[in-house]
Order: structure tokens, then C-alpha cells, then sequence
């Protein structure tokens, strides 16, 4: 079976045209290309980094504000430097950028330039033809960012071949999961602001999952959501899940486990938006705590009674407290909570707001349980 092609696409800082590059989006993963999508108005170390992390054959611009030349030189340079020379560039602009630009562009290093007039067509035949190959063999990382993208591609280009990591875990674990839309990645990127504030050398990683049928591309967008976790303390990688049901992908488990092994304090995973019957943390066995992130439009507490997570998740957050339907929903998932009789937490947040209160007593339960789980751990080696 021939390998996904993952290619980041983005538009440069100052620079809010979005529009054709969604098209051109679209058209990629209607081929089988998996898109990691970086949002618009995007700096070049944002864009090197993430093409990076997530170990993509080639990065696709699209630029409408002008300095074009030396914003596409820019990120060629840089990967340049990083030793990641490999991921090539490409990328268009319609009329604002001329043949003669093109040409200087190409010169520093771009690969090709498309103008307003070519077809969708064309520019797939381009990214298959071009990127179709594997990355070959590479000379050595020259960070360990770059080492564990790599790893973690021959893991998921492997999966069905299990590798099987060794789970010598050494971070703290944390699942979200929920339906499509709820906030999750909204709520991730607050969270991880707030351990960036408190732990000035923490670092963290985020392993992130979007839906994909076997053989067919996907939209992978989490990271244009992302505003805190650009940064050089966040590892970031986005998944497809290839043809498996349920939230994650074939090779979310050994993917998990180096993540968890590379020496970050915290990796956090995100599913895709899953339904009523989604069990996804069940199968791993290297989750420490799973939180269950709810939308207040569910429907009516019958509906509440079908999802199996809420079984299941350790803390339950009613997120989008400010729409107004949020207080009756507050109140049908307690009751649906109480049938547990377990010790499950649930907390109102509104993840779009900066400085939520919801969020702060969501980040100090997830603090605390890690702290608690941490001291079990250190008495389990010392007896
Ligand atoms: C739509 C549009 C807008 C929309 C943007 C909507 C959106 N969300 O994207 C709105 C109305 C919001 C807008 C606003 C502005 N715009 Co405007 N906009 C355009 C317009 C009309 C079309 C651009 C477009 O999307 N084309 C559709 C695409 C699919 O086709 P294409 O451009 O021909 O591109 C082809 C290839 O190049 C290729 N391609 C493009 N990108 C990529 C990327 C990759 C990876 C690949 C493989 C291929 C590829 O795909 C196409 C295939 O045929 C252009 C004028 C024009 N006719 O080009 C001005 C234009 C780009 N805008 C312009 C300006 C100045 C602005 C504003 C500053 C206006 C203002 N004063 O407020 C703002 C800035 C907005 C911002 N925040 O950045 C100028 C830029 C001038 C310059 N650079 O010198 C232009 C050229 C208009 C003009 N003649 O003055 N704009
Ligand atoms: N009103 C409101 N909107 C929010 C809140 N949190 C997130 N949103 C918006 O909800 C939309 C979806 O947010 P995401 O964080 O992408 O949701 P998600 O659960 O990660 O989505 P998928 O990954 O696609 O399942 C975005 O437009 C957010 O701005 C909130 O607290 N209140
Ligand atoms: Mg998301």
C-alpha cells in the first residue's frame, strides 16, 4: 500500500487570504493527501517548526500581501539551518506574485510556483509526483525534536506492523476525548499556556487526531486552532487515523509510548470528535487520566445515557459555559454522574475566554492528580 503524502499548509504572517488555500485544501485531501493545516497570518519559525514536528515532505504557501521573495527564502533558510532540508517548499499567490519573482523564488530554493489560472488538477499531479517518495534515507537529526519526528513517522508509516515500544512511561499521561467541536483543542491550548507560565523549563507534547478512511487524505487541523502551543516547548504532532474507528489511529499506542519515554513532563492526546459508543482510552493501558470534554447541545439526558464515556472519564467538563444551554446541562450530566457512584469531577469551562476560571480549576485538578500519581510512583520504587 502506497503511504500517505503529509504536507503542512499555511499562509504567512501579516497575511489573512485563506481562502485559496482551503480550496486547494480540500482538492489535496479529496486525493489521498493528508494536509496538516497551520492557519493564516503564521510566522516562518511557526511554520519550520510544525513542518518539523510533524515530518512532512514539503510545506505549500500560499501568499497575497507581497515579500513573497523573502518570506518563502525565509523558511527555506531556516529549515536549512535545522538540517531539515529534506521538507521542500512550494506554494502560489494568484497575480501577486509575477514570473520574474517566481523565478528569483525558485532560485533560493523554492520548488515551484503556481499561478492564477492553473487547475486544481495540475497542482495534485504536481504534490504526487514530486513529493510521492518516502523521505529517503536521511543524514542524522540535529535536534532531538527532529529525531523523534522521525521516529514517529516510521512508526505510523509501520503500523499493523506493531513495533512494540517499550512502555517504560516517564511523563504523565492525559486523554481528552469528545464530540467533534465540543473545545477540545481550545482547551488543550489554554491548558498548555498555563504550564508554560508555571514551568519555565517544562516541556510538553501533544499527540493530536483527526478522522481518515484508508487509502484517502485528511484535513489535519487541529494545529491551526492552536495559539500557546506554538512554541519551542510544545511538540506537536498530528495524526490521521487511517481507516480505524473509534478516535485513534493504528499506531496511536507505539506512538504514545515513544512520546511518553522522550522525557516530556506532560503528553497530552486528543481523539478525533467521537460518538456515543467511543471507548478510546480502553485499549492502551498508558493513559493516567482521561478527561471527557462535553458540548451543552447533546440533545436531552436520553442522549446522555448512550455515551459510555461518561462511564468511564475521570473528569467531565461541561465546556462553552457561555452558551445557554450550559446550566440545565450542567445539571443533566451531574445527575447522570451520581449513577456512577464513582469519584468523577466535573467542571464548567469556557475555553475561548483567556483566563477562565473553569480552566484554572481544570489545569490545578490535573496538577494535583499528577502530583498525587507521582508520589505513588516514587513509593512504588522505593519498596
Ligand atoms: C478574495 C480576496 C480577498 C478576500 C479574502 C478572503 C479570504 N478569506 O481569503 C478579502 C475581501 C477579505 C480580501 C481582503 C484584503 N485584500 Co484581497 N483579494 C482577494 C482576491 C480578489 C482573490 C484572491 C483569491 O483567493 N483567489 C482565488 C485563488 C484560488 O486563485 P488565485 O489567486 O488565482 O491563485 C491561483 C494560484 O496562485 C494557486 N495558489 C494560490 N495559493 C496557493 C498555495 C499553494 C500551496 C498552491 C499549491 C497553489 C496556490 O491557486 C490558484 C489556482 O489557479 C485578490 C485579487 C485577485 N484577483 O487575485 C485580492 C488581493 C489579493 N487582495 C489585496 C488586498 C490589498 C487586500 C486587503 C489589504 C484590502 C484592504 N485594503 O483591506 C485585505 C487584506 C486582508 C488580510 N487580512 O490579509 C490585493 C493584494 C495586493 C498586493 N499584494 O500587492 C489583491 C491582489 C487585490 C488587488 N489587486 O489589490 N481580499
Ligand atoms: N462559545 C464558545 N465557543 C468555544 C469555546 N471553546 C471553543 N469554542 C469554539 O468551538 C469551536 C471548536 O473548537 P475546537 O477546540 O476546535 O473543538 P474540538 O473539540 O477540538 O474539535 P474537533 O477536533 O474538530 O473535534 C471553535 O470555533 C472554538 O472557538 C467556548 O468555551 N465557548
Ligand atoms: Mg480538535
Amino acid at each position: 500500500m502506497t503511504l500517505p503524502i503529509r504536507i503542512l499548509t499555511a499562509v504567512p504572517i501579516c497575511d489573512g487570504h485563506d481562502s485559496a488555500i482551503n480550496t486547494i485544501n480540500l482538492e489535496f485531501i479529496r486525493h489521498g493527501i493528508e494536509v496538516i493545516y497551520l492557519g493564516y497570518h503564521r510566522s516562518v519559525g511557526d511554520i519550520v517548526r510544525a513542518a518539523i514536528q510533524e515530518d512532512v515532505r514539503a510545506i505549500g504557501i500560499s501568499s497575497y500581501n507581497g515579500g513573497h521573495i523573502e518570506f518563502f527564502a525565509e523558511v527555506v533558510d531556516l529549515l536549512r539551518a535545522k538540517g531539515a532540508a529534506d521538507i521542500r517548499v512550494f506554494g502560489g499567490g494568484g497575480g501577486t506574485i509575477t514570473h520574474d519573482d517566481a523565478a528569483v523564488m525558485k532560485r533560493k530554493g523554492v520548488d515551484e510556483i503556481f499561478f492564477a489560472g492553473t487547475s486544481l488538477a495540475d497542482m495534485v499531479k504536481f504534490v504526487h509526483e514530486r513529493y510521492g517518495k518516502p523521505h529517503g534515507k536521511r543524514t542524522g537529526p540535529t535536534s532531538t525534536d527532529q529525531e523523534l519526528a522521525h521516529k514517529l513517522t516510521e512508526i505510523e508509516d509501520a503500523a499493523g506492523d506493531p513495533k512494540k515500544i517499550r512502555n517504560s512511561r516517564r511523563s504523565r499521561v492525559i486523554g481528552f476525548t469528545g464530540p467533534g467541536g465540543a473545545g477540545k483543542t481550545t482547551l488543550i491550548d489554554e491548558l498548555v499556556l498555563r504550564f508554560l507560565n508555571q514551568n519555565p523549563k517544562g516541556r510538553i507534547a501533544i499527540l493530536s487526531h483527526d478522522p481518515s478512511v484508508v487509502g484517502e487524505g485528511a484535513l489535519l487541523g487541529d494545529r491551526a486552532t492552536m495559539i500557546n502551543s506554538q512554541d519551542d516547548r510544545v511538540f506537536m504532532r498530528s495524526m490521521a487515523t487511517r481507516g480505524q474507528a473509534g478516535g485513534l489511529s493504528p499506531a496511536t499506542h507505539d506512538c504514545l509510548a515513544l512520546l511518553a519515554r522522550w522525557g516530556f513532563d506532560y503528553v497530552i492526546i486528543e481523539t478525533v470528535g467521537t460518538g456515543q459508543e467511543a471507548m478510546p482510552f480502553q485499549k492502551n493501558g498508558i493513559v493516567d487520566l482521561t478527561v471527557m470534554v462535553m458540548n451543552p447541545d447533546y440533545g436531552s439526558p436520553l442522549q446522555l445515557q448512550k455515551i459510555v464515556m461518561l462511564d468511564l472519564a475521570d473528569i467531565v467538563v461541561v465546556n462553552k459555559s457561555d452558551l445557554q444551554r450550559a446550566r440545565t446541562a450542567h445539571t443533566e450530566i451531574e445527575q447522570r454522574l451520581e449513577q456512577n457512584r464513582r469519584a468523577q469531577q466535573l467542571i464548567d469551562t469556557v475555553a475561548k475566554r483567556h483566563r477562565d476560571p473553569g480552566v484554572n480549576r481544570l489545569y490545578d485538578l490535573i496538577s494535583a492528580v499528577a502530583a498525587v500519581s507521582d508520589r505513588r510512583s516514587k513509593g512504588k520504587r522505593r519498596s
